[in-house]
């Protein structure tokens, strides 16, 4: 049975910029009710409402992997332990965007999957074999009348943007080699549980998996998770190791049965345990609100930092207009001098100093908090200040 636990309100689509202010509306589709649910079946954690995939992820995506250090870097060694541990003859990645982790290998071994056409656009350019098409079991036919099967399967943060997830394994079962290894990393459960980061739900993020809900998915294609890892990526995410059930080769490591007893001993596979990380959210709501009206009030000036997909959720949530944050403030080409959706929020390009316009700056991108503070010392040297609401709402320095 699907019980809903948590409302987050109308939202916009999360990566839809406008160039102009735009009041959104229902029936153009452009709001949609957002709502989020728990399979008390399968244990899988959704949003209820399913927009298609091509008025998501389309040639005015908007987000680059590639446009931080932190994911450089998270890329760049993954790179190196593919090659370590695994050395694949091919590898082909699910959502390839602007190859960040694809550039870490050499041409004739890769091949990159990225709907977007402007991001596959960027790969090709630098000649890697980019297919600019949704990963279904079409897709996997084609290549594998080509390639035969490969040997390494990587995606991240893809496909739980996927609704049809039977499609999704059936068509890596299609050709993926015997002994061959599927690696996917997303947000993990546990972790927007525990740091009350209920972001982590807009349109794109359609399930939240947990290692228990992936495991039981898994099941049905007869694969299974041979080793997990915690990793710091996206407000906390798991990275899985997974193989076919057939594959006797590799032992399950105990890092999987730790992370389920983890994510047991939280109660996720317990409805209770979402309706009470819902009354936090209704709470996070209540306390972030109190604090940007107190900075408000105090004609104190607050810029947001990092035009998130996470942020949208937030500033649609709790209603926040430009009169409380007055900008944002991104590195992203493709976000520069558009508004935020909803709430018309300009995002001004990111320079060094821009804050120094601003006495408070609202982490869209709480994710990369280790990385923006200490790109900002100066600003919080000169007096500024940081505002998060992950886990709770404060005022930092
Ligand atoms: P970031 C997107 O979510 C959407 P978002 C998507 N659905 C998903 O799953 C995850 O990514 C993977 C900017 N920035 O990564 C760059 C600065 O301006 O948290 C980005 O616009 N200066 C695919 O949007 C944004 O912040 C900086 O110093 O929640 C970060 O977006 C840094 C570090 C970032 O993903």
């Amino acid at each position: 049975m699907i019980k809903k636990f948590l409302d987050l309100g109308l939202q916009p689509l999360a990566n839809q910029y406008f160039k102009k202010k735009k009041k959104l509306s229902i029936k153009n589709g452009e709001l949609y009710n957002l709502n989020i649910c728990f399979n008390t079946k399968s244990k899988l954690v959704s949003i209820s409402k399913r927009i298609s995939s091509q008025k998501m992820f389309n040639s005015r995506y908007p987000y680059r992997s590639s446009m931080s250090s932190t994911m450089r870097n998270s890329f760049m060694s993954l790179s190196k332990e593919i090659k370590k541990r695994f050395n694949p003859n091919m590898l082909l990645e699910i959502g390839s965007n602007d190859g960040a982790l694809i550039k870490n290998f050499s041409k004739d071994k890769v091949i990159g999957i990225e709907p977007c056409k402007n991001l596959a656009k960027i790969t090709k350019r630098m000649k890697y074999l980019t297919y600019d098409n949704y990963w279904d079991f079409n897709l996997s036919s084609k290549i594998k009348t080509k390639f035969k099967s490969v040997d390494l399967i990587y995606s991240a943060n893809t496909l739980t943007h996927i609704s049809d997830l039977n499609n999704v394994f059936k068509s890596i079962v299609n050709i993926l080699s015997d002994n061959g290894i599927l690696i996917i990393e997303d947000p993990s459960l546990l972790e927007c549980i525990k740091k009350n980061s209920y972001d982590q739900f807009y349109n794109e993020h359609i399930y939240l998996f947990s290692a228990i809900s992936l495991k039981n998915i898994l099941n049905k294609f007869k694969l299974e998770i041979f080793d997990v890892k915690n990793i710091v990526t996206h407000g906390g995410s798991l990275r899985y190791y997974i193989k076919r059930k057939s594959n006797k080769k590799l032992p399950i490591s105990n890092n999987v049965y730790k992370q389920i007893n983890k994510e047991i001993q939280k109660g996720l596979h317990k409805f209770i345990t979402y309706k009470k990380f819902a009354k936090k959210v209704e709470n996070s709501k209540v306390k972030l609100l109190e604090i940007l009206n107190k900075v408000h009030n105090n004609k104190k000036k607050i810029i947001g930092y990092g035009a998130t997909a996470k942020a949208v959720t937030v500033l649609n949530y709790c209603n926040i207009n430009e009169n409380l944050i007055a900008n944002f403030t991104d590195t992203t080409p493709e976000k520069i001098n558009k508004y935020i959706p909803g709430k018309n929020i300009k995002v001004l390009k990111y320079n060094k100093n821009i804050l120094n316009n601003y006495d408070y700056a609202f982490l869209g991108a709480w994710n990369f908090k280790k990385e923006i503070l200490n790109k900002e010392k100066k600003f919080l040297k000169n007096g500024g200040k940081f505002i998060s609401h992950i886990p709770f709402p404060k005022i930092f320095d």
